[in-house]
């Protein structure tokens, strides 16, 4: 639960208004990896990081964004605004509303306050968590409702069409839409979805690598190309395959050989990925926590050997966890190329758990972790 009592307070004193404020969390994603591109299946969970939006009306036509984080302000004309990013945190937010007025939204000029505890760069969407904050917050300003699948995309696409990162639904769904205590399996495809409690004995230890992660990156970008490279071979031959999604391990066994190595490489991933995640939910729905552990492994083998996303660290957190007391399932989660793993943990050993991993990671890379004990919270919401 986050206090929105600094962020009411800090709005009140930069812009003498009182602000509504709004919550939107980060996630961790528990397996199904880069797949939501790929119209396939991710099981994220909503996480106790979360984004504060504080927003009241202006006047004089201007939006003032302020971020606590950055302890830095920008200003832009409601009537004005920026064509694209500026390579700046603000694109985020800017982002979103540019996406609104896209769709018709009458954008009046306001002040909103931002403050987020979601670590940056580590894989846990920090910029998701701001976008559907931002876009809770400028809609229910302007008294407009989307559903949360709805706002999901919008935000999507302020960060595809503006910021000009080339993510997934993942993210801004899981932000919108959490269930307190359950992961989603969701179907990117339709953007339906079946919730999965996460059993009460089960804890969600995060584990931040400390390598830096980014969508905007190179190596997501890469892959993706990757992915779809592989896809239109598929595609050459079964014309009714329009992504991964659609593909089958027996495809790539027959026109494997047709793809560079890479794409054979991403597409396999991404093939075995979706039926993993499909298998995964249904062991969490049927308490079969040994074959969702196995599952998490693969899924870990196959994101470091085949789609290339881990790294050095990465694979080190995932080794050092696997005969630590309580260990139910570890992998690199998020985008990849560093950011954090989850691990599943018997809650009973949670804390000795985290503690042990620390030390055995600090000793063997140099490098001190955070590591986070976490819950499955709610989706984005207004605060009270
Ligand atoms: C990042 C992206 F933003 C998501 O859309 C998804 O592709 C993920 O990487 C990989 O599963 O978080």
């Amino acid at each position: 639960m986050h206090d929105p009592a600094p962020l009411r307070s800090f709005h009140r004193n930069r812009f003498q208004a009182e602000p509504a404020v709004f919550v939107a969390p980060g996630r961790v994603n528990l397996i199904g990896e880069h797949t939501d591109y790929a119209e396939g299946f991710v099981m994220p969970v909503a996480i106790d990081f979360a984004t504060l939006a504080g927003i009241s009306p202006r006047t004089d036509g201007k939006i003032v964004i302020y971020s606590e984080n950055y302890g830095k302000e920008r200003v832009f004309e409601a009537a004005a605004l920026p064509a694209g990013p500026s390579q700046h945190w603000s694109d985020y937010p800017i982002g979103v509303v540019s996406i609104l007025a896209a769709e018709g939204l009458a954008i009046p000029g306001f002040s909103l306050s931002l403050w987020g505890d979601v670590p940056l760069g580590s894989g846990l969407s920090s910029s998701a968590a701001l976008e559907v904050a931002t876009a809770l917050a400028v809609t229910s300003l302007i008294g407009v409702t989307y559903p949360g699948p709805v706002l999901a995309r919008l935000c999507q696409r302020a960060e595809n069409e503006f910021v000009g990162a080339n993510c997934g639904i993942m993210d801004q769904f899981i932000s919108a839409n959490g269930e307190e205590d359950h992961a989603l399996l969701l179907d990117c495809r339709d953007l339906s979805f079946k919730l999965a409690p996460i059993p009460a004995n089960v804890a969600l230890v995060i584990a931040n690598t400390m390598v830096k992660h980014s969508v905007a990156g190179s190596g997501y970008t890469s892959r993706r190309a990757e992915v779809e490279e592989g896809c239109a071979v598929i595609a050459s031959h079964r014309p009714e395959v329009r992504f991964l999604r659609d593909a089958t391990v027996d495809d790539l066994a027959r026109w494997g050989s047709e793809m560079s190595p890479n794409a054979l490489k991403r597409s396999r991933h991404v093939i075995t990925e979706n039926l993993r995640t499909v298998a995964a939910a249904k062991a969490l729905i049927t308490h079969n926590l040994t074959e969702l552990g196995r599952l998490m492994a693969e899924a870990h083998a196959s994101y470091s050997q085949d789609f290339e996303a881990s790294c050095v660290e990465a694979d080190a957190m995932v080794a050092l966890a696997q005969d630590l007391p309580g260990l139910i399932g570890a992998r690199l989660t998020g985008g990849g190329f560093g950011g954090c793993t989850i691990n599943l943990v018997e809650r009973e050993h949670a804390i000795e758990f985290a503690e042990a991993l620390a030390a055995r990671y600090a000793d063997q890379t140099g490098i001190v972790p955070q590591i986070h004990i976490c819950h499955a919270s709610g989706g984005a919401h207004r605060i009270e």
